[in-house]
């Protein structure tokens, strides 16, 4: 029984191909889930919402309870379950096509109302599942296949859009990081309020950024956490153009009202 408390691998055959960053975000998730448990959290409390695409697949993969949402819907089927119970762990899996194209609009409002979720944003950089179309952090230029003579537009900058709509933790990690993406999490699990965490995710099949983010990542730790001039000082030293470095870490935290926490004081 003790056992099988930790077993979080289910018997459902993994399809994502080999070298994919998803595999980090899985083994990283179950670490951070692992800690979880160990620290007497109940594992049928912890929720995982998948969203459609490679990414959410990892619902399929941990043995926790889950639901798959709509494509760029997950966030909300997310909240939904957060507003219904309060006491549990609720961790949402996206890519950037859900969550920056499809979905812009619900992980805005997410990150406004300062709902109690977790969003663990899988950034390939395109639209992998169906072969790998741009999304809103495609590099200019690149040439897709629904972009065959390039990308004419500029990307956004996820962590700049989510500092302006309020989100009150942001932070970026890599996949093949394990042990400071599973550091990440828990942080982002202690944190009582939304957060955000971007996960640059290589797509080796269609955009393999392996070798530009090992040359230019780094690891920080941001001495200024509730400043959201110092938030901004990381977060725009890689604007999604070429830069010197990338930075990873958590980049801001500030504690302010949960939006379930008010809602039910106006019921109760
Ligand atoms: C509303 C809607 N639009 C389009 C699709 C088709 N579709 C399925 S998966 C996918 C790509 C998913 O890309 P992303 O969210 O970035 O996740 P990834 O596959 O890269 O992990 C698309 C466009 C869909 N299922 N539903
Ligand atoms: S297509 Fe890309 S994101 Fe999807 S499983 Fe393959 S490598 Fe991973």
């Amino acid at each position: 029984m003790e056992k099988e408390k930790y077993n979080l691998t289910t018997d459902c055959e993994n399809t994502w191909c080999p070298g994919c960053g998803n595999f980090g975000i899985l083994s990283a998730f179950k670490m951070a889930v692992t800690e979880m448990i160990a620290n007497g959290f109940p594992k049928e409390k912890i929720v995982v919402v998948g969203d459609i695409g490679c990414n959410s697949k990892i619902a399929d993969y941990l043995n926790l309870n889950s639901i798959i949402g709509l494509h760029g819907r997950s966030i909300a089927t997310a909240e939904g379950i957060k507003l219904a119970d309060r006491g549990l762990k609720v961790f949402v899996f996206a890519g950037d096509g859900a969550s920056l194209d499809e979905g812009v609009s619900h992980l805005v409002h997410a990150a406004k109302r300062n709902s109690n979720i977790k969003v663990i944003l899988h950034n390939n950089r395109l639209f992998a599942l169906t072969t790998g179309q741009f999304t809103a952090v495609s590099p200019q230029g690149m040439k897709t296949v629904s972009t065959p003579f390039g990308n004419i537009e500029e990307p956004i900058n996820p962590l700049k859009l989510m500092l302006a709509s309020r989100a009150s933790f942001i932070a970026r990690s890599y996949s093949a990081k394990l042990e400071h993406l599973k550091n990440i999490i828990l942080e982002a699990d202690k944190h009582k309020g939304f957060a955000f965490i971007e996960v640059l995710q290589p797509c080796v099949s269609f955009f393999n950024t392996i070798p530009y983010y090992n040359e230019k990542l780094y690891e920080t730790v941001s001495e200024k956490l509730d400043s959201e001039l110092a938030a901004l000082e990381l977060i725009n030293q890689w604007d999604y153009v070429e830069a010197e470095k990338i930075p990873l870490g958590v980049f801001y935290k500030k504690e302010r009202p949960i939006f379930e926490d008010q809602a039910y004081e106006i019921l109760d």
